[in-house]
C-alpha cells in the first residue's frame, strides 16, 4: 500500500489524488490496492516506476498513469468502473462513465513478462467487463461478457490475472452493454515496455499517449446521447476537445513517440506539420523495417491502434490533428445552409426588430463564427475557438500543437508559451503593387504557348482583386 502511494507521489501527481470513497463493502475493499482517483483533467508528469523493472515511462496527454503495488511479484492495479465528470473544455463538463474519477481512465503501463493483477470494482448502476484489447492472454481474461466471463454487477469487484507477454501498444475498454460504454467515455490506455533492448522498438525521448474518442452531447446538455451511431458532435482526444487539448512539449532534436488508439465509430487520418514521421507500430506490435516509409499523415481505423516516431528538429508550434475538418469543429446545430456570398445585412435589420438575437450564420465562411460572441447556452463548448498569438486558431475537436523548443530542459512537459518567431519568418501583408499576370506567350513570360487559334476572343474574365469589399458580389 505505501508502494502505491510513494510511486505515485513520485510520479509528482500526489497533491491531486483522492482516495476513493467506496460504497462498495468495506470489508472487501481492504485487501484490495487502494483505489487511486484522479480529480483533475490535466496532463500528469510521467510516473517514474520505482519498482520492477525501469522504462522511460509515457505521459498521458490531459490524463496520468495508474499506480501499483507490487505483491509477491504481481503488479496489483485497482479500477473502479463509476460516473465522472470530465471537463472536456474549460467552461464545458460532461457527465461520462470512467474509471477511478476520470474519463479515459488511467493508463496502465507494465513491462513485457510482468505479471498483472487487476482488480476491477464496478461502481455503475449496470454490469460491465474489462476486454484488454490487443493481449496475449489466456481466453478467460479477455473479459467479454457471457462468452469469456459473467458480468461484474454493479456492486462486485472481479480479479483479471495475465502475463503482459509481448511489447506494444494496447487499451481496455468494457465488453458489456459496448455501445452505451463506450458512447459514455469507458476507455483507457496501455502500454507494455520492452523488457530489454528490442530491434524494433527504439528508445525515445518523449512519449506520448492518447484515445481518439467522440460524444454526441446537445449543446447546454451534460449527457451523451448513447443512441448515437455515426452521428457525434464531439470529436476529442481521451476526452478533451480543442481549445482543451494540452500541447505536446518536446525539446529540439527529441526523438520524439506518439501512440493513439481508436475508439471511436470512423476512422481518423492523423496529420502533422514541419515533419515526416514512421509508423513504428500497431496493434499487432512493431512494424518491420522494411515496412515503415515517411509520412505526415496516418489513417487510424476503428478499434486501431497506431504508434508514430519523429525527430523534432524543427523549432515552432506545428498543429498537429485529424485531417477531416469538421473532426477540428466543436458542437453545433447541424442544418445550417451553406451563405457564403449572400448579403443578409438588409434582411437581417429587417428580422432583428421582430427578434432582436437573430443572427445569420457563415455568410464569408465559418471563420467568423469562431469570433462572434453569439449567446449559446450554459455548458457549451464553442465551435471552433483557441486563441493564439495571432488571434482565434478557429479549430476545435481533434486538434493539437506540438511544440518544439530549443531551450526545453530536458524530460520536462511543461508549456512553454508560444513559439516566438524569428523577425522575418512570418507570413505578412504585401501592400506593395501587385505585378500583373501575363496572360499570353506573345506578351511576355508565359511559358506554356498558348495557341492562337483557340484564343477565346469575347470571353471577359472578371478578376476580384483582394482588399477593400472583397466579400461583396458586385456584379
Ligand atoms: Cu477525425
Amino acid at each position: 500500500m505505501t508502494t502505491n502511494r510513494r510511486n505515485f507521489l513520485l510520479g509528482g501527481a500526489g497533491a491531486s489524488v483522492a482516495l476513493a470513497a467506496t460504497s462498495v463493502s468495506k470489508v472487501a475493499m481492504a485487501a484490495l490496492p487502494e483505489p487511486v482517483l484522479q480529480t483533475t483533467p490535466n496532463t500528469m508528469p510521467p510516473l517514474v516506476p520505482n519498482t520492477g523493472r525501469q522504462y522511460n515511462p509515457v505521459v498521458t496527454l490531459n490524463g496520468w498513469t495508474l499506480p501499483w503495488r507490487m505483491n509477491n511479484g504481481v503488479k496489483e492495479f485497482h479500477l473502479v468502473a463509476e460516473p465522472v465528470v470530465r471537463e472536456m473544455a474549460p467552461g464545458f463538463k460532461a457527465h461520462l462513465w470512467g474509471y477511478n474519477g476520470q474519463s479515459p481512465g488511467p493508463t496502465i503501463e507494465v513491462v513485457e513478462g510482468d505479471r498483472v493483477r487487476i482488480f476491477v470494482t464496478n461502481k455503475l448502476p449496470e454490469r460491465t467487463s474489462i476486454h484488454w484489447h490487443g493481449q496475449r492472454l489466456p481466453n478467460g481474461m479477455d473479459g467479454v461478457v457471457g462468452l469469456t466471463q459473467t458480468p461484474i454487477e454493479p456492486g462486485k469487484t472481479y480479479v483479471y490475472e495475465f502475463v503482459a507477454r509481448r511489447p506494444g501498444t494496447f487499451m481496455y475498454h468494457p465488453h458489456a452493454d459496448e455501445m452505451t460504454q463506450m458512447a459514455m467515455g469507458m476507455m483507457g490506455f496501455w502500454v507494455t515496455h520492452p523488457k530489454a533492448k528490442h530491434p524494433l522498438i527504439d528508445e525515445v525521448d518523449r512519449d506520448f499517449v492518447f484515445l481518439l474518442n467522440a460524444y454526441d452531447i446537445e449543446p447546454g446538455a451534460y449527457t451523451p446521447k448513447i443512441m448515437t451511431m455515426l452521428d457525434f458532435n464531439l470529436w476529442s482526444w481521451n476526452s478533451r476537445i480543442f481549445p482543451g487539448i494540452d500541447s505536446l512539449n518536446v525539446r529540439q532534436g527529441d526523438k520524439v513517440r506518439i501512440r493513439m488508439g481508436n475508439l471511436t465509430m470512423t476512422n481518423h487520418p492523423m496529420h502533422l506539420h514541419g515533419h515526416e514521421f514512421l509508423v513504428t507500430g500497431t496493434d499487432g506490435g512493431p512494424t518491420p523495417k522494411s515496412s515503415r516509409w515517411h509520412e505526415v499523415t496516418t489513417d487510424v481505423a476503428v478499434g486501431q491502434m497506431r504508434q508514430l516516431e519523429f525527430i523534432a528538429d524543427e523549432e515552432g508550434d506545428w498543429a498537429f490533428h485529424c485531417h477531416k475538418s469538421h473532426h477540428t469543429m466543436n458542437a453545433m446545430g447541424h442544418e445550417v445552409p451553406t451563405m457564403i456570398g449572400v448579403e443578409h445585412r438588409g434582411v437581417v435589420r429587417e428580422i432583428n426588430k421582430l427578434i432582436p438575437d437573430y443572427m445569420v450564420m457563415a455568410e464569408r465562411g465559418m471563420a467568423d463564427m469562431s469570433e462572434m460572441e453569439m449567446p449559446i447556452p450554459d455548458n457549451t463548448a464553442r465551435m471552433m475557438g483557441g486563441e493564439g498569438p495571432f488571434g482565434s486558431v478557429e479549430m476545435g475537436g481533434m486538434f493539437s500543437v506540438v511544440k518544439v523548443r530549443r531551450n526545453q530542459p530536458r524530460g520536462d512537459y511543461k508549456d512553454p508559451g508560444w513559439y516566438k518567431h524569428p523577425t522575418g519568418t512570418n507570413a505578412f501583408e504585401w501592400t506593395g503593387a501587385m505585378p500583373e499576370p501575363s496572360r499570353f506567350a506573345s506578351e511576355g513570360g508565359q511559358s506554356m504557348p498558348v495557341s492562337r487559334r483557340n484564343r477565346p476572343k469575347d470571353i471577359e474574365v472578371q478578376i476580384r482583386k483582394p482588399g477593400a469589399g472583397s466579400a461583396q458580389h458586385n456584379h
